[in-house]
């Protein structure tokens, strides 16, 4: 071999070692954001993943988290996350739909028994089927968190069955089965993004809105909002988003380690949700709520007759049958 040719090849090899080990050693950030703050079920989503994915990978990857809807609203989240100006994203399927409709199905009124059933769901082969249709959207679903079961709330009057919704303006989420079923309850639905939420209730632009007690625990909607009822009329799954192509540039290892983290991040999360359930009802009426605990489900159910057999029609009846029995 001529000297000059071993010196190239030294130099290839030499070059190929230091980037290595840059690379070995290179931190990698990215940034991962959710609209409600830090302090929250969806804060211990975001932040469970980020100390797992950081301690896994000894450093190398961390996760810089945004809170309160820094970055925008769940639906621009979702947005930069589909482009890749943003690396992962949380959030509830508010405005997943409009993505990936697949998961529409999910957004059904009084379609789970209670979280078990719902939890059940989505960790069992429905809920996985539903994460491998973000793929062909350019996300990867990590994992379904949960946002937990939605509840009414204004400040009009105290709502003791359906009758009482009728002509309420109501800010709902940018999701088209909300929107269809809310009025089918004969709500004035306001879609908005959740970051304007409490101002508009603040200055009046709509008399209430619809979320879990986790939300408007997290978000002080009590500063707002005078009644609630626990109406429980829908499950509200969230879920950790990725940039398809940023994951699918990650060694197998580090994947595993993401999805493994997103397990710990639901888990962490769905434990604040029942916290947040058990000791929400007692809070609000400490921070001056008007609480109405118990009302009819069936009667908010045969108000939405009309809508419902929409919903038969449009996800049919044995997707449906498939949800609302699984054991
Ligand atoms: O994800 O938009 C909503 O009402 C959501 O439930 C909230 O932002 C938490």
């Amino acid at each position: 071999m001529k000297l000059s040719k071993l010196f190239i090849y030294m130099g290839i090899s030499f070059g190929f070692m230091v980037s290595a080990s840059t690379q070995a050693q290179a931190q990698i950030t990215m940034r991962n954001a959710i609209s409600v703050a830090e302090n929250s079920h969806a804060g211990e989503a975001v932040v469970t993943l980020a100390r797992e994915v950081e301690k896994r990978t000894n450093g190398r990857i961390v996760i810089k988290n945004f809170f309160s809807g820094s970055l925008g609203g769940e639906r621009e989240v979702m947005e930069a996350v589909q482009l890749g100006t943003q690396e992962l994203g949380h959030g509830s399927t508010g405005p997943v739909p409009n993505f990936v409709p697949e998961t529409a199905i999910l957004d059904v009124p009084f379609l789970f028994r209670d979280k078990a059933h719902a939890r059940a769901v989505l960790d069992g082969p429905i809920g996985q089927e539903l994460l491998a249709k973000f793929e062909p959207k350019g996300f990867k679903a990590l994992a379904w968190t949960e946002n937990g079961v939605r509840h009414m709330t204004n400040n009009k009057r105290s709502v003791n069955g359906p009758d009482d919704l009728k002509g309420l303006k109501m800010r709902t989420m940018e999701n088209p089965v909300h929107v269809a079923a809310y009025k089918g309850l004969g709500i004035v639905t306001t879609p908005m993004a959740f970051p304007e939420v409490f101002t508009a209730l603040q200055t009046g632009t709509i008399d209430g809105q619809e979320n879990p007690l986790s939300v408007i625990l997290a978000a002080n909607l009590d500063q707002v909002q005078k009644h609630i009822t626990l109406t429980g009329h829908v499950y509200s799954p969230s879920v950790f988003i990725m940039n398809k192509a940023v994951f699918d540039k990650l060694s197998k290892a580090d994947q595993q380690i993401f999805l493994d983290a997103a397990k710990e991040g639901a888990k962490a999360n769905r434990a604040r949700v029942d916290k947040d359930d058990a000791g929400g009802v007692a809070e609000l009426r400490k921070r001056g709520m008007n609480v109405v605990e118990n009302v009819d489900k069936t009667k908010f159910i045969a108000t939405m007759a009309t809508v419902n057999a929409e919903f038969e029609k449009k996800f049919g009846k044995a997707n449906l049958d498939r949800i609302r029995n699984f054991k």
